[in-house]
């Protein structure tokens, strides 16, 4: 079983081993986690950093007083553990003065409050030494139709992007945003539903290029979508600042399972479009352990995040240096497919020109696509 190392760079959010189990239905099955304990857990299983939602450490409403000396402590915790702040977020979406979202509420003054309390806690994340900052526009969205003017909504949460990404550059932190799509869940429709709507929405706003994406394996899955498709367009152009790894059985509630569960066929390819685009930021878990479990069941689910990804690293690498795939990827021609269509220098005029062989005789081949993902099962499969 592989063990993780600090240039590994997985960490955690706070929400996620310190979930207690709360869902639509149930009470909380385990109590309440203090973060120091969750940051010396963490650093015994063997995770690099620590993300955090400014209401996870800081209950919400808290005074001045005990805010910094939550804060404090916290420090103390993270130099006695040396676990890195990678990433932080806002909750926008647990106060009851969220029910119609924080960025994009109807309610200008809510609207007002929502990004006051972002900037605050960009302040602390800039000082703790984060550099992703997480947006999850937890509940950017509506329930029914009239009740959302969805353009107007748009132009509100550009607002709010371009306000903050004014105040990150004014305030010179080295922190930049990443926008975490989900398509429903807690609102029956949510903004930004896709990776690709998010990609397209960063388009439009004044400082764009500090501004990403967040994508989570279970939000993409939750929309029926391919999950590696989606980090590999974020990657191809030059977006993914963060990821939020984890597990889903299909489209149906945010299942939040630990990494590797649910499709781990999906989570293979993930593994491997990662490490052929080459990305480089924190390897982030955003799981919730199931409410049967208790504080044990906890950390197993946690490390199992960690040896998941480690194990699917090492097929994917594998696979990758199996000959016999290397020779399948050249009969299934993807070395063609990185050739430009076009002659170097060839224009519409001379491709209209020019011939080719007949539809009949080009439609004459088979793709060799069954033995290339036989393949990868086999590997992942672990007979190979
Ligand atoms: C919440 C959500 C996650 C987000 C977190 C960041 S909070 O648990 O379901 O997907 O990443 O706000
Ligand atoms: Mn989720
Ligand atoms: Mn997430």
């Amino acid at each position: 079983i592989p063990t993780p190392s600090p240039s590994d760079k997985f960490s955690f959010g706070l929400w996620t081993v310190a979930y207690p189990g709360r869902d639509p239905f149930g009470e909380p099955t385990r109590e309440p986690m203090d973060p120091i304990y969750a940051l010396e857990k963490l650093k015994e299983i063997g995770s690099y950093g620590v993300n955090f939602h400014d209401d996870d450490l800081i209950p919400f409403g808290s005074d001045d007083a005990s805010r910094d000396k939550i804060i404090e402590r916290w420090k103390k915790g993270l130099a006695d553990t040396g676990l890195v702040v990678t990433t932080a977020t806002t909750n926008l979406f647990g106060h009851p003065v969220f029910k119609d979202g924080g960025f994009t509420s109807n309610d200008r003054e809510i609207r007002r409050f929502a990004i006051r309390k972002v900037m605050r806690n960009i302040d602390l994340a800039a000082e703790l030494g984060a550099k992703v900052y997480v947006c999850w526009g937890g509940r950017e969205g509506a329930e029914s139709g009239a009740a959302k003017d969805v353009a107007a909504a748009l132009d509100r949460y550009r607002e709010a992007f371009n306000v903050l990404g004014e105040f990150v550059h004014d305030k010179g932190y080295d922190i930049q945003f990443a926008i975490e799509p989900k398509p429903n869940e807690p609102r029956g429709d949510i903004l930004l539903p896709t990776i690709g709507h998010a990609l397209a929405f960063i388009e439009t706003l004044d400082r764009k290029e500090g501004v990403g994406v967040n994508p989570e394996i279970g939000h993409e899955e939750m929309a029926g979508l391919n999950a590696a498709h989606g980090y590999a367009q974020a990657m191809w152009q030059g977006k993914l600042f963060h990821i939020d790894l984890n597990g889903q059985s299909g489209p149906r509630y945010d299942q939040d399972f630990r990494f590797g569960a649910g499709n781990s066929r999906g989570a293979f390819w993930v593994v491997d479009t990662l490490l052929a685009g080459g990305y480089d930021g924190p390897v982030h878990f955003d799981f919730k352990t199931p409410r049967t479990e208790d504080d044990n069941g906890v950390w197993v689910a946690a490390e199992a995040c960690m040896t998941n990804y480690l194990i699917l690293r090492e097929k994917a690498i594998a696979f990758r240096a199996d000959p016999e795939v290397q020779a399948a990827l050249v009969a299934a021609k993807l070395p063609e497919l990185a050739k430009p269509t076009l002659n170097e220098g060839e224009t519409w005029s001379e491709l209209e020109a020019s011939t080719g062989p007949s539809a009949d005789e080009l439609a004459a081949y088979g793709a060799g696509f069954e033995k290339l993902d036989q393949l990868a099962l086999e590997h992942l499969y672990g007979v190979r």
